[in-house]
């Protein structure tokens, strides 16, 4: 290795640039990385995750094609061909006997965009059902059906260079500093060196970006919605409101302004939880700031209410004019590195390539005119979502599950009865990088993965920069890129003329032009001009030169609505979906730490990270700990109305009184009985389908030593592969 190799980090949304680095002769790994200061999103930086991302790559890897007839049999190893032709074999008795809908695959933000587009090929075209979901529905789903409904289309308008532009950071539902952290630090540092600019956080938790802020609302969870409508309620008062704007480029302002009514400061303060005085600060800061900028995820996404709440917040820009401008607009950080990429290939069971949806006669038209289908073959409803795949599978409607790239055994909420679905299914495939994961306890078939550095795609970014990350080194064992297993399974049922591709380049270039004239076009970009070029933004259609300034969108003001204008729209809090009561009296909370990525099959496999966090814990506020004698480190059964768990208490004031939080990091590989999914409901957004995952109602019980179920910081990750 000469020149270093140009990459992406594989881990979070920001999607920094790595440069590929040969090792030190005595470090514990053949390469290493740094930042790529070419990179025009990242600008050289890096966190944890991506500085040490080569020490887990070559780890405990799932290196062959495993099967067994039932769950209780152990793995034996087959070949590629073997594999494939009980999964074809397995396909067409499914569609003779069930039917094509009883094929169900669960994808993953962490696919390259070529392997996502190929299986939707596979599945909503060559199959004809629409059954394809990823995580991202426990993720992005609540951002992309509130930017649809409000703007028309899907896509962040914001970019990078806003962080350094604007005159308030409103962040809300976001941990920035531990889970964007490259954002953050552009942010931050713009902050600090320029006096005027203001940093509102809305977090039930003093998080280390609560801690950062000039302004942090401390509300209780669930009441996002009140408060936006409490601020919209004084902007409007305080004639902080755009009328000009509303007037010419929006829709629906009387509804809202007609909820809004109802929002008087007393009234949100209290349900907030939070002083009036903080409340009229926030909308001051707000109404006065000549540039606004919000910041959103999962805090928001995560709800029975997620669209609401995301809609909740667009309204205040559209009601202050503050988008489609430098230094302003709503932007929802993504959580995977290319969950981006996958709303782009139609990555969800209701969407298709090319921003479309499956609802639309005429998308379905143009998607089966390019994929040289016959008219009517794609589905015109949506297929299940991830948990819709779950109850199909209680009920025996389910003859096929294939899981890739997620692990689903940790990730989905009510553990218990996800995993009791799972051991029902009949037929299991799971495609995956490492073994174990907590997932491959439910599978009959084994599918090697190659992963990040050992295959070539594309990836884009939170403000939609596209970066190749090319291969750098060779598979291990006889793992195979996700997209050619799915289109060797395409070809082999029959579908040559849909998957003749040799590489991803080829996929790319067949999924661009599914872009053209969307609001996502990228028929200007390709793997060679990537090559070449670098990272690139779109939309950026043929023939268009690439420049590297940033781009926002609606900058004209004209939205992708049939009428050019954005909407309003007008919601009332429903509150949680299992709020506390007497039996379950406190709010439990899930979410990240800085260092661990997801289910650890990475992070968890790199001894600095593990050194950094090296066992779950809950965070219970003073006051609480006292009333129920636990002292830090004790400790503590949790129980909901689904499931247990026991973590050692962490006292602290960075969470409310009546409020717990616990780390969603820790599945049965790594710790007993610390899973924060035992606890979790599937209550969902109506709209996005997105589950509650950052509240449900638990009551808690110090254990007794000699009651302890024995707690292990200690990891099982021994390969257990027969080789
Ligand atoms: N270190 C690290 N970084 C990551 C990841 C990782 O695993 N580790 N994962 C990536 C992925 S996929 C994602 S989706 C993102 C997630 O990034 P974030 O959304 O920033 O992370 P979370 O910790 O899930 O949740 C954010 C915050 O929501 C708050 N919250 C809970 N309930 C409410 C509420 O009702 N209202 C409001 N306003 N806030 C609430 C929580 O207290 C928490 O601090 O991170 C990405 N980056
Ligand atoms: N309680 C609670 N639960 C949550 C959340 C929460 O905040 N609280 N957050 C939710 C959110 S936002 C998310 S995004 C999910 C994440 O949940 P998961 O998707 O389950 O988490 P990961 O650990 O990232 O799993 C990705 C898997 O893909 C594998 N992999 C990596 N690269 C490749 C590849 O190229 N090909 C293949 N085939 N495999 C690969 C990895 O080894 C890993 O096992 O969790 C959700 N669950
Ligand atoms: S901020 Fe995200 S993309 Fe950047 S280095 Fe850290 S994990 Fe990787
Ligand atoms: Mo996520």
């Amino acid at each position: 290795m000469s020149e270093p190799i140009k990459t992406l980090c594989p881990y979070c949304g920001v999607g920094c640039g790595l440069e590929v680095i040969p090792g030190e002769p005595a470090s514990k790994t053949p390469w290493q990385v740094r930042g790529d200061r070419d990179h025009p999103s990242s600008l050289g930086m890096v966190c944890v995750k991506g500085a040490t991302v080569a020490e887990s790559i070559g780890k405990d890897r799932l290196l062959y094609p495993m099967w067994r007839e039932t769950l209780e049999q152990p793995f034996r190893r087959i070949s590629w061909d073997e594999a494939f032709e009980k999964i074809c074999d397995r396909i067409q008795t499914v569609i003779q006997t069930q039917g094509a809908d009883a094929i169900c695959m669960y994808g993953s933000g962490q696919f390259v965009t070529e392997d996502y587009y190929t299986a939707q090929k596979l599945m909503k075209g060559c199959l004809g059902t629409n059954n394809f979901d990823a995580n991202s529905r426990l993720c992005m789903s609540s951002a992309v059906s509130g930017y649809i409904q409000s703007l028309g289309a899907d896509g962040p308008p914001c970019c990078y260079d806003d962080l350094e532009t604007t005159d308030c950071a409103f962040i809300i539902g976001s941990n920035t500093a531990e889970c964007h952290p490259i954002v953050f630090n552009r942010l931050r540092k713009y902050h600090k060196k320029t006096p005027h600019v203001r940093l509102i956080v809305v977090d039930p938790r003093t998080t280390p970006t609560a801690a950062a802020a000039d302004l942090h609302l401390a509300i209780r969870p669930g009441t996002d919605i009140d408060l936006l409508n409490g601020i919209a309620y004084l902007l409007i008062q305080s004639g902080h409101d755009a009328p000009d704007f509303v007037a010419q480029h929006t829709t629906g302002f009387a509804d809202f302004a007609a909820v809004v009514q109802h929002y008087p400061p007393s009234v949100v303060a209290e349900r907030c939880g939070i002083p009036v005085e903080a409340l009229e600060t926030a909308a001051r800061y707000w109404g006065e700031s000549a540039r606004v900028l919000s910041l959103w995820s999962m805090g928001m996404n995560q709800s029975s209410e997620g669209t609401a709440k995301v809609r909740s917040l667009i309204n205040l820009h559209l009601l202050t004019g503050q988008i489609g401008k430098a230094g302003a607009g709503p932007f929802s950080l993504t959580g995977q590195p290319n969950a981006m990429g996958g709303r782009e290939a139609g990555g969800l069971s209701h969407l298709l390539p090319g921003y479309r949806s499956v609802t639309s006669p005429q998308h379905r038209a143009d998607v089966e005119t390019a994929w040289q289908l016959p008219a009517g073959r794609i589905a015109p409803q949506p297929g299940r979502s991830v948990w819709e795949m779950i109850v199909g599978l209680e009920n025996d409607e389910v003859g096929l599950f294939w899981i890739a790239a997620t692990n689903p055994a940790v990730s989905l909420p009510d553990l218990e009865r996800t995993k009791a679905a799972l051991r029902r299914s009949p037929f299991t495939i799971y495609q995956e990088a490492y073994h174990p994961t907590e997932t491959t306890e439910y599978a009959h078939l084994l599918l090697p993965a190659t992963q990040w550095s050992e295959k070539s795609g594309t990836m884009t970014n939170s403000e939609r920069c596209v970066t190749l990350a090319s291969a750098f080194q060779v598979a291990p064992g006889e793992a195979r890129e996700d997209w050619a297993i799915f289109a060797e399974v395409g070809r082999r049922l029959g579908f040559a003329t849909q998957f003749p591709f040799q590489t991803s380049a080829e996929i790319h270039a067949e999924f661009v032009k599914l872009t053209r004239d969307r609001p996502c076009d990228m028929t200007g970009i390709s793997h060679e001009r990537l090559h070449t070029a670098g990272p690139l933004q779109w939309p950026l259609p043929l023939g268009e030169t690439a420049n590297r300034q940033a781009k926002r969108l609606y900058t004209d003001l004209k939205f992708h609505t049939p009428d050019g204008r954005a909407r309003f729209s007008a919601y009332h809090s429903r509150g949680l979906a299992e709020p506390p009561d007497q039996q379950f009296p406190f709010i439990l909370t899930t979410g990240r730490l800085y260092g661990h990525w997801h289910t650890q099959t990475r992070t968890g496999r790199t001894d600095k990270i593990r050194q950094m966090h090296p066992h779950p814990f809950i965070e219970i506020h003073p006051r609480d700990a006292e009333q129920l004698a636990i002292a830090e480190g004790d400790l503590v059964a949790v129980q909901s109305r689904r499931g247990s768990a026991q973590f050692p208490a962490k006292v602290t004031r960075a969470i409310a009184p009546g409020t717990v939080f616990v780390p969603m990091h820790w599945g049965a590989l790594w710790a007993d009985h610390a899973e924060a999914n035992a606890l979790t409901h599937p209550a969902a957004c109506p709209d996005s389908k997105q589950p509650e995952l950052k509240a449900c109602s638990v009551m808690l019980v110090p254990v007794r030593i000699g009651e302890a179920i024995a707690f292990s910081p200690a990891i099982r990750t021994e390969n257990t592969l027969p080789v």
